[in-house]
């Protein structure tokens, strides 16, 4: 499977790295550390002399079990540090469900749109994004924080992702996107448990098939703080588990994904270009037997 390109998004022939720059003060993972705008702004800087190719700007935290933030106060997160970033000539995505907030970002300097509901949690979402003509992430979503991990039942997780995914992109292009702005997102964490996860990341290939690019966020999830949990059960906290992330990004952009959300992103940006250079080397057979 090749890694194909985005309009309006970097084309390096390899798969992309999204830092990532949460605007909040109650995160996932690094909630409260970049939540003044000078902060936001001198991390989203420092990230791309990391090597991040996109910088993703959210004021909403999507940890399991949080509350909705205000649109008043989301935009006034967000938008001065978009501005400036873009100013400085960042590549700048914003992460948020709200179409108002989306089509603010965009008119400070966002050239991406990353949905977590994709769509479904502000209905006029999709018709905006159409009207920027911006790539728009739809990521699978089946319901807020608050009560999101009650929702991860699934007979075969990656069959009915799938299906949800599809059914989200037949209703993001009836609103008027088209095809090209479209991005999909398994959504690692957003109502899944740990095994939906694995099978998800398992099934990179089959997720290509939707015909999207993928991006992929495992970065710092609790997942991986399972996997390395101690031998008393004890899960590895998040920030001690940057290189299971870094391990993810390697298989997910040599199984074919268009780009990865991470949070440290030197060390991912690193190991995208050593499956970069692993794909190049297997030449044009590599995607035989995926
Ligand atoms: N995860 C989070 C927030 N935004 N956007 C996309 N497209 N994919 C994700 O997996 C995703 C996201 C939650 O993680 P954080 O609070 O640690 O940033």
């Amino acid at each position: 499977m090749t890694t194909r390109g985005v309009p309006g998004m970097p084309e390096l022939g390899r798969c992309l790295v999204m830092g990532v720059v949460n605007v909040t003060p109650d995160s996932f993972s690094d909630g409260g550390r970049w939540f003044d705008a000078d902060a936001a702004i001198r991390h989203g800087l420092d990230l791309v002399t990391e090597g991040a190719d996109i910088v993703d700007v959210g004021g909403e935290s999507t940890r399991p079990g949080a509350p909705r933030v205000s649109l008043e106060e989301e935009l006034r997160r967000v938008v001065p540090v978009i501005r400036v970033l873009t100013e400085e000539g960042v590549t700048v995505s914003v992460d948020t469900m709200r179409a108002e907030v989306a089509e603010v970002a965009v008119e400070a300097g966002a050239r991406l749109v990353n949905d977590v509901s994709g769509g479904l949690a502000d209905p006029v979402m999709p018709r905006v994004v159409a009207a920027t003509g911006v790539p728009y992430v739809v990521m699978h979503w089946r319901g807020h924080s608050r009560d999101m991990d009650s929702r991860a039942v699934y007979a075969d997780v990656l069959t009915e992702v799938s299906e949800e995914l599809r059914k989200r992109v037949d209703s993001v292009l009836a609103e008027g996107v088209t095809e090209e702005q479209i991005v999909l997102d398994p959504g690692l964490g957003f109502s899944k448990h740990a095994e939906h996860n694995w099978a998800l990341l398992a099934g990179i290939g089959e997720l290509n098939g939707l015909g999207h690019p993928l991006i992929i966020g495992a970065s710092r999830k609790r997942f991986l703080g399972r996997l390395l949990a101690d031998a008393d059960g004890t899960p590895r906290p998040f920030d001690r588990s940057d290189d299971a992330t870094l391990a993810v990004t390697a298989l997910a952009a040599q199984a074919g994904a268009w780009c990865v959300r991470v949070h440290k992103v030197g060390p991912n940006a690193d190991a995208v270009r050593v499956a970069a250079a692993w794909t190049a080397a297997a030449g044009p057979h590599a995607d035989e037997g995926r």
